[in-house]
């Protein structure tokens, strides 16, 4: 897969924090949810049993499905202003338009329509993210997706790399319902679980000084999510479509592989938004740390946050369409 096209090369232009702190070696060790006793400690600790069946779903098979996780009302007025906007700025998208005609998916689009924010804010899952990173959870970046994605199936975590490491989960949020035509997410149960992937080796392959790794490598994206797959064929896992509603999340775990079904009807749309999110002050890496774990970091986050109904939202960057196409988001009505 043609990494480059959905990536854009650094997001920004972020609102900096300022920096004074020490550099420290990136951590490697596992989540307290992906030791053996996590479920029994979630048991244990959780008295409400939903939230409690949630939890142990998502540390078990690598995702959980949250139903009406959002209220319906606010998944159609998300969807009524995208159209607008679309509408309003029908000239200026004509370049960002697939080659069958769809929208390109939109990065940090919550920074320019408000309501977007407010499917995180008021977010059921919420509550079990913060609980899973015993921290407040902030939204880091999103995509917004006016039709289903048909990305094989990958993890996203040499994107998302933080300091603890893990410390991140994807939440994507129905904006219709999905079926066989029209691209549901595909997750792979249990692909959390394939074991430890020796970074620094399949990097040692490709770069001989790990300092010379870019923090964006096709290559090394190809390689690990080669890797994975490997493994998967290996245990036998088998990949899975989720059909959801409108309103529904499916959250996973920042080591589940997933992807988008292919499109059996092309003129359907699959509006949805995924958000990537961390515990609050977490600072996120890409390739150039994740693929060098003898790397020294910086332990907090380089971006401020904005206070959206009483919830932490990144500075990551305004809104862009199609990772690396030079446009002048601003003049955008
Ligand atoms: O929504 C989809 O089809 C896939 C989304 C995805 O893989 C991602 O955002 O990483």
């Amino acid at each position: 897969m043609p990494l480059i096209k959905y990536f854009r090369k650094y997001l920004g232009p972020e609102k900096l924090a300022e920096q004074t702190e020490q550099e420290v070696l990136i951590n490697d060790d596992p989540p307290w949810f992906d030791s053996d006793s996590a479920s029994r400690r979630v048991t244990k600790e959780l008295k409400d049993p939903w939230a409690r069946g949630k939890v142990v779903e998502l540390i078990e098979q690598g995702f959980t499905i949250i139903e009406s996780g959002i209220a319906l009302e606010m998944c159609d007025q998300a969807a009524a202003e995208f159209l607008n906007w679309k509408k309003r700025n029908e000239h200026a998208l004509s370049k960002f338009r697939e080659a069958d005609g769809r929208l390109m998916r939109i990065i940090n689009f919550h920074q320019t329509l408000p309501v977007l924010k407010t499917l995180f804010s008021r977010n059921r899952s919420l509550a079990l993210q913060d609980y899973l990173f015993k921290k407040e959870t902030a939204l880091y970046t999103s995509l917004f997706y006016e039709q289903g994605s048909a990305q094989p199936i990958h993890r996203d975590i040499p994107l998302f790399w933080t300091y603890p490491g893990f410390m991140y989960f994807g939440m994507w949020i129905a904006l219709e319902d999905t079926d066989d035509e029209n691209g549901p997410l595909e997750v792979i149960p249990g692909g959390h679980r394939i074991g430890l992937i020796d970074r620094s080796a399949i990097a040692a392959q490709r770069f001989n000084e790990p300092m010379t790794i870019p923090p964006m490598s096709n290559e090394l994206w190809i390689d690990y999510q080669d890797e994975v797959a490997r493994r998967v064929v290996e245990k036998r896992l088998t990949k899975k479509k989720i059909y959801v509603k409108k309103g529904d999340v499916i959250l996973w775990h920042p080591l589940a592989p997933h992807g988008g079904a292919s499109i059996n009807d092309p003129s359907r749309t699959r509006l949805s938004f995924v958000l990537h999110t961390t515990p609050k002050g977490v600072p996120v890496f890409h390739m150039d740390v994740f693929f060098d774990p003898s790397r020294q970091v910086q332990k907090h986050a380089r971006w401020t946050y904005s206070n959206f109904e009483g919830r932490a939202i990144a500075e990551t960057g305004p809104m862009s369409i199609g990772h690396g196409i030079e446009y002048d988001f601003s003049t955008l009505k």
